[in-house]
């Protein structure tokens, strides 16, 4: 049977990193997968991280089971981290949370959970979005729909064609919102855009999906909880798919959580059984450590503070970097606007860069960025910062 097997497409992303792994020029720059570099170019192991599996090593007792939703007090960390201590949702008892395999397992468990028990079999999508969500949804047997969300020649949000787009939304279509620093664009809602997404979800009866796998890369840990914390205050129900990857430096540990907000306690148990029976289906139950990581620092103060400290300064090294590769751009020559770049958010940018320009920037050069012109501003550095201005003052 193996040979009526099509091949599949590389992913465009982690395809590029194959390409760039493969590449055997010394002064390569990965610009391209969406993972944080420090200043020396690595990816390191944060130290509240390091400290709480010293602290787990020392007092495991057992390699048992979880129950099919993770650790429970991973769930709830997951919960106030999320919404805060005193929201309403909270409060009142409507919001459940299972652990899931990093921000990837937690949407297509959502996906999943939608498309076999309601009605509902569509999910609006911006255009531009992160690559994978496509995969993801249509593996779920959702529909993909895109709404307008990007304006190219200005490099900024047309909001009113995002609104003109799920205004044709039916009732019960999920709406994927990224709770901060859009993949791939960089671009995010303000408060009042959030306001008004939200009255329109509760007006026209759309279900938010919230992909929240940057929380703390934006502005701060609360502080890029306000639009989902808005929208939550409004609609009666919505699901949210965070992850630890980013901010906890947790990727190969594959942690995150499906949470969802109903309109009632019950509906909200009722609906968990069915989150928890699309689990069992899947994995049956997540592996621990990774929860038992992120639980270990959120409910101890000294390493809470510890990790908000390190999130912190990856969330300003990459704000520096944005500063420092528009400056060194005009500083070699480069007379096209690139100022855009300092006022976005989050790891990533839309630079502008077309397709040609992005293949030369491979090819002569050894700066690998995604075709989309979608550039990883954590993988820059002081150090190669030059090159890759140089670089880009050649090609536009
Ligand atoms: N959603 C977005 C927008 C992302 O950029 C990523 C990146 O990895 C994910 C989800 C997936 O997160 P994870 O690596 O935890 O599966
Ligand atoms: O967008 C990125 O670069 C990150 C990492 O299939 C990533 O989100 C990219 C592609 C993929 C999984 C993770």
């Amino acid at each position: 049977i193996f040979n009526q097997v099509e091949l599949a497409p590389a992913d465009p992303i982690l395809g590029l990193t194959d390409a760039f792994k493969a590449d055997p020029r010394s002064d390569k720059v990965n610009l391209g997968v969406g993972i944080y570099k420090d200043e020396s170019g690595q990816t390191p192991i944060l130290k509240s991280v390091k400290l709480a599996e010293q602290k787990l090593l020392d007092n495991e007792t057992s390699k048992s089971y979880l129950g099919i939703d993770g650790v429970q007090a991973y769930n709830s960390a997951v919960q106030t981290l999320l919404f805060g201590e005193q929201h309403q949702v909270l409060q009142q008892q409507r919001t459940v949370t299972a652990q899931a395999p990093g921000g990837t397992g937690s949407l297509r468990v959502a996906a999943e959970f939608v498309a076999r028990n309601t009605d509902s079999n569509t999910i609006w999508v911006s255009n531009p979005t992160w690559a994978n969500h496509n995969n993801i949804f249509q593996s779920a047997q959702l529909q993909v729909k895109q709404y307008r969300y990007y304006d190219a020649p200005t490099h900024s949000m047309d909001f009113d064609a995002m609104l003109a787009d799920l205004a044709t939304a039916k009732a019960g279509d999920l709406v994927l919102l990224h709770g901060c620093c859009h993949n791939p664009t960089g671009i995010d809602l303000n408060q009042s855009q959030w306001q008004t997404i939200a009255e329109l979800c509760l007006q026209k009866e759309l279900v938010p999906l919230f992909d929240f796998a940057y929380q703390g890369f934006g502005d701060g840990v609360e502080e890029d909880a306000q639009g989902l914390r808005l929208v939550a205050d409004i609609v009666p129900e919505l699901i949210v798919a965070n992850s630890f990857s980013k901010n906890f430096g947790l990727y190969n540990e594959r942690i995150g959580a499906v949470t969802l907000v109903a309109k009632d306690q019950d509906t909200a148990k009722t609906a968990f059984s069915q989150v928890k029976s699309t689990i069992r289906g899947n994995y049956s139950n997540p592996p621990a450590h990774g929860a038992l990581i992120v639980a270990t620092i959120l409910g101890d103060n000294e390493l809470r503070a510890m990790w908000e400290a390190e999130l912190q300064q990856m969330r300003e090294r990459i704000a520096q970097m944005r500063v420092l590769f528009v400056d060194t751009l005009k500083s070699v020559g480069v007379s096209q606007d690139f100022s855009f770049i300092s006022t976005q958010n989050g790891m990533f940018s839309f630079s502008g860069l077309n397709k040609a320009q992005v293949e030369r920037l491979r090819e002569e050069f050894g700066i690998y960025i995604v075709g989309s012109g979608r550039i990883s501003v954590a993988g820059m550095t002081r150090d190669n910062m030059p090159a890759i201005c140089h670089a880009i003052a050649q090609v536009v």
